[in-house]
């Protein structure tokens, strides 16, 4: 059985949405950072960077998020959640690179700054300057969205999933949406989906 490795409150959740998606049978090893499971030398034969997500499919180990889903989506959902023109593929290799090169780091910063980090460690000044980088990636999103419901066109697919699981974040580190409507939509959109709403009941 599909092994995915990382709690659930943790980028683990990408993966976790994506296996149910899929409606594949899984089994979650909760590996916690905060309680040093990512450097347990055991978990670290398997993922030597010690972080989560990493999954073990029938003995084969993957590790990096974005990687773990489009490999999911190809060898279990090809010409549904994973593309089968090779134009776009690439798209949806495409948003997820974009998603974890451009979105990720400002994302996450602001959500660091002004809600995980304790109170006097916040750097208020910092959380604003990612919310303004975020400017930019946002409207090529509303852009695109504006045009079609899903990222690859009509339907969903994992472009979206890595994409709009990244920006999970976005609503508690509180960015500002109002200038990106059809983002919002979209993102609203993907993170109704019943399995993203199961993926979010593992982390309660
Ligand atoms: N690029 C990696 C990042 C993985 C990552 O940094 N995961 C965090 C948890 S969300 C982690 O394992 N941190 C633990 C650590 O660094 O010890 C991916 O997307 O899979």
């Amino acid at each position: 059985m599909l092994k995915i490795y990382g709690i659930p409150r943790s980028r683990a959740f990408r993966t976790l949405w994506m296996a149910k998606e899929l409606g594949l049978e899984y089994e979650n090893i909760p590996i916690d950072f905060a309680t040093g499971g990512t450097r347990a030398p055991d978990y670290l034969k398997i993922n030597p960077n010690g972080h989560v997500p990493t999954i073990d499919d029938d003995g084969f180990i993957l590790w990096e998020s974005m990687a773990i889903n489009l490999y999911l989506a190809k060898k279990y959902s090809r010409g549904a959640l994973y593309p089968i023109r090779f134009e776009d593929e690439a798209r949806a290799w495409q948003w997820s690179f974009w998603g974890m090169t451009e979105v990720e780091r400002p994302v996450l910063t602001a959500l660091f700054n002004r809600a995980l980090l304790p109170e006097d460690k916040r750097d208020a000044a910092l959380a604003d300057q990612s919310e303004h980088e975020l400017g930019r990636p946002l409207m090529v999103l509303d852009n695109v969205v504006a045009a079609t419901p899903y990222l690859l066109g009509e339907h969903f697919s994992v472009a979206d999933l890595n994409v709009a699981s990244i920006l999970s974040w976005a609503r508690p580190a509180r960015i500002d949406f109002s200038h990106v409507p059809k983002m919002a939509d979209w993102l609203k959109r993907c993170s109704e989906r019943p399995a993203a709403r199961a993926a979010r009941d593992l982390q309660r």
